[in-house]
Formats: C-alpha cells, sequence, structure tokens
C-alpha cells in the first residue's frame, strides 16, 4: 500500500488524538492531507515511540499514536520492551514499514533509490515487538487491514504496534510551514486548550504557583515506611550508600512537586531509585537507555507532569541528541539528576567517561547544570531546578556527587 493512502484512513479515524511523527519526508505527506496543531513533527529518531509513551503516561485518559518509520523504530527497539512493561492502555505505535530509509534519496521530483532497512533483510518487526511483550502486534499489508487494526487499538485498552507495510513512493508534498521549536510550541498550546495540561503547567510559572515553602509538599507517611524496611537492610557504615541522604533526596523530589520519576540503575543512585520505585504515589519508570529516559520523560513533561530522570552522568553522552533535538530545539523540558561527577571522590577508573564528558557537555549545550554540594541543600536546590524547569522550560541538570550519595564521615 502507499503511505499516503494508510495516512488518509489514519485521518479518516483520528479525532483529537496527539500524533507524535517521526523525522523525514512523513510530515510533509501528512500536512499536505491537513495540518492540526496536535501533529508534532520531526521528532527525531529513535524518540518518536519513548515520547509518545511519556506523553500517554501523562495523559492517560487520552489515546495518543506515534506515527513512526521502520528505520525509527528499529533505531529504537529497546523502548518496546520499556512499553511492554509500562503497559500504557492508550498507546498506539504505527510503523510506516517501507523497508528503508527512504528519506535519505528523496530528491526535488523524484528518488535516487531507497537504501535498506533491516525490514528489507530478515528483521521482523511485528515479532521484535512481541518478543518484547507487547501482545497486541499486527503487520498489514493493505488499508483494509490496516483500518480493522487501527479501529480495535483506537477501542481497546492495550497498547498496540502496527507495522504497516507501504512501498517507497513519494508523493510531492509541500514542507511543513512551521519550524520545529513552533510545531511544538503550538502542539504544547494544543494539549493545554483540550484542557488535558494546566496552563499553568509551564512557561507560565510564578511563585505564586510553585511555591517558596521548601518544606511543602510530598508524602512523608509513604516515605518513612520505605525507609524503615530500606533501614533493616542498609548497613551505616563509612564506604555505604547513605540511606539517610537517599531519603532527604527523595523528600526534596517529592516536596518539589515531581510526580514523574524516570530512571536507569547506578551503583551511587540506587538508594534515591529504590524510594521512587516503592512509593506508590510516584509514577516511576525504568528504562533501558538515558536517552530513551529523557524523551520519556519529556513526553511526559508535554503531558503535564513535572517529570524527572536519574541516570548516572555517562548516560549523558547518548543523550546529546536527545537533549539537542527534543530539549533545545523542541523546547521540551525535564529535571536531570545525574550521579557521578568531575569532582574529588571519583576514584574508581571506570568513571573516567563522566569526568570528561559531563561538564563539557552540559556547557556546550547550554544547559544549566549545578552540583548539589551538601545535602542539606537537597530540598532547596531541588525546588529551585524544578522551577527553573517549568519557568524556562528547558532541562536542568543538577549533579549529585560522592559525599551527598555515600556515608563518608570524616
Ligand atoms: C541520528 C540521525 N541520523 C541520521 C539521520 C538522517 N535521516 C533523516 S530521515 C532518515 C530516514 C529514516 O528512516 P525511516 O524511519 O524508515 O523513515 P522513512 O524515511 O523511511 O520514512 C535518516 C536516516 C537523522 N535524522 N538522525
Ligand atoms: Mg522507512
Amino acid at each position: 500500500m502507499k503511505r499516503i493512502e494508510a495516512l488518509k484512513v489514519l485521518l479518516k479515524h483520528r479525532t483529537d488524538e496527539p500524533l507524535i511523527v517521526s523525522v523525514g519526508y512523513q510530515p510533509s505527506e501528512l500536512n499536505s492531507l491537513g495540518h492540526s496543531d496536535l501533529n508534532l513533527y520531526q521528532v527525531n529518531f529513535p524518540y518518536p515511540s519513548p515520547l509518545g509513551l511519556g506523553l500517554a503516561l501523562a495523559i492517560p485518559r487520552q489515546k495518543v499514536i506515534v506515527s513512526d518509520g521502520d528505520g525509527s523504530a528499529v533505531a529504537g527497539m529497546s523502548t518496546q520492551c520499556t512499553i511492554a512493561n509500562a503497559a500504557p492502555p492508550n498507546l498506539i505505535h504505527i510503523v510506516w514499514d517501507n523497508e528503508s530509509w527512504m528519506t535519505c534519496g528523496k530528491i526535488r521530483d523524484g528518488h535516487l533509490g531507497p537504501m535498506p532497512t533491516p525490514t528489507a533483510g530478515r528483521c521482523d518487526f511485528e515479532q521484535l515487538a512481541r518478543g518484547a511483550g507487547i501482545e497486541h502486534a499486527y503487520t498489514v499489508w493493505d488499508e483494509r487491514g490496516f483500518e480493522d487494526v487501527l479501529v480495535r487499538a483506537l477501542r481497546d485498552d492495550k497498547p498496540y504496534v502496527i507495522v504497516a507495510k507501504v512501498d517507497t513512493s513519494t508523493p510531492v508534498a509541500a514542507p511543513v510551514p512551521y519550524g520545529m521549536t513552533e510545531n511544538a510550541i503550538r502542539f504544547r498550546r494544543a494539549l493545554v486548550d483540550k484542557g488535558w495540561v494546566d496552563p499553568m503547567h509551564a512557561g507560565a510559572s510564578t511563585y505564586k504557583d510553585v511555591g517558596f515553602d521548601f518544606g511543602a509538599g510530598g508524602d512523608k507517611g509513604g516515605v518513612e515506611a520505605i525507609y524503615r524496611d530500606l533501614r533493616e537492610v542498609v548497613p551505616r557504615e563509612p564506604g555505604n550508600l547513605s540511606l539517610d541522604h537517599a531519603r532527604a533526596i527523595y523528600e526534596g523530589v517529592k516536596a518539589a512537586g515531581i510526580d514523574m520519576f524516570v530512571y536507569l540503575p547506578d551503583s551511587s543512585n540506587y538508594l534515591v531509585q529504590r524510594f521512587a520505585a516503592e512509593d506508590p504515589a510516584m509514577l516511576s519508570v525504568s528504562v533501558t537507555r538515558e536517552d530513551e529516559g529523557m524523551a520519556i520523560a519529556m513526553g511526559g513533561f508535554m503531558g503535564g507532569r513535572t517529570s524527572c530522570i536519574m541516570m548516572e552522568a555517562s548516560g549523558l553522552g547518548m543523550s546529546y541528541l536527545a537533549l539537542a533535538w527534543l530539549g533545545i530545539q523542541q523546547r521540551m523540558a525535564t529535571l536531570i539528576l545525574t550521579s557521578h561527577t568531575d569532582g574529588l571522590g571519583e576514584y574508581t577508573d571506570y568513571h573516567v567517561v563522566t569526568r570528561y564528558l559531563a561538564e563539557p557537555l552540559l556547557r556546550g549545550m547550554g544547559i544549566p547544570h549545578h552540583t548539589l554540594m551538601d545535602v542539606s541543600d537537597a530540598k532547596r536546590m531541588l525546588k529551585y531546578a524544578t522551577m527553573t524547569v517549568r519557568g524556562h522550560v528547558f532541562p536542568v541538570v543538577i549533579q549529585l556527587p560522592r559525599q551527598v550519595l555515600w556515608h563518608d564521615p570524616e
């Protein structure tokens, strides 16, 4: 089938589902059939599916559709595992499988010949999605088959993957008349106008909205119970992780109003993540890669959550594309908490990556970053950082050096 024809079927059934659209020629095809501000175009690969996941988790009563390329979807394969386990009932992931990196080679009036993706060979994306744990993964070859599964997916409360086999035709379609920044801002406004996101969530924050009460917020009871359980097993001995510091940091997270906690474990940030993972009041998402996690956290932020990702700083290196593309150009934000810094106390040679990379990378991208030197400042700085994220709509990093995560008495 032709993608342009299948897109018409999609638009026939789409009412007000936000559409996360991958990079390349697809946005022009979609736009040629009619623009909606609920279309977010040019989400670079492999981020359409994690961004869609974050948004779907943030607005659970609303279906979210990811309109992806096969190259993009294969590049983000591990996200299928994250989606399967998060099991959002409202996420539909359409993969336009033309078995090629089709956008590359396109010229004004034709194409120089598509270069094949893995699905042109032995790779089957439906099987990948099923293997990842997504039960409702289907391949469709014609418009009728596509329509059948799409209608079911829109009704059913399960995550769906629809692999739509399409040819490599590239109809002449005018480019989208918005830059990425303008499109993304209009998309966010469309979510607000729909009533799904509080207009005060981001960009319009005032001190009245966020508040300077550093002791406020958070479900202390829940945190106390987790603390008591962990106290049984965490030794209070020098050279171990500090459970008391972890509690202080997690209480700061809650007091800052953070209600979505994305994480990839590291030995230093482990205990803080245990608090988040075991806190029933927290929407926590365990991820497979830091850049995937950033896209999820930013999707959550777009959907009105006050999100953060906690990760080892070495994962920043693989996140520069997500940070620059989604964070800087598309103005999506989140708070990033990183363990390991270029400061003192990092004695292991395998953390050399962080020493060389983290700070220069953040500086190079102009991303505000702050090192929390003393855990007694955790609550204040987490709140300040969250206020900056929401006020400036920009990623902000808090770096956590050894002394704030470990129990190293003098
Ligand atoms: C990180 C990165 N590398 C390379 C590119 C160049 N690029 C733009 S579109 C595209 C093809 C994407 O293939 P697919 O997802 O299958 O979509 P299709 O072009 O077939 O519609 C590529 C490789 C890019 N945008 N980002
Ligand atoms: Mg393709």
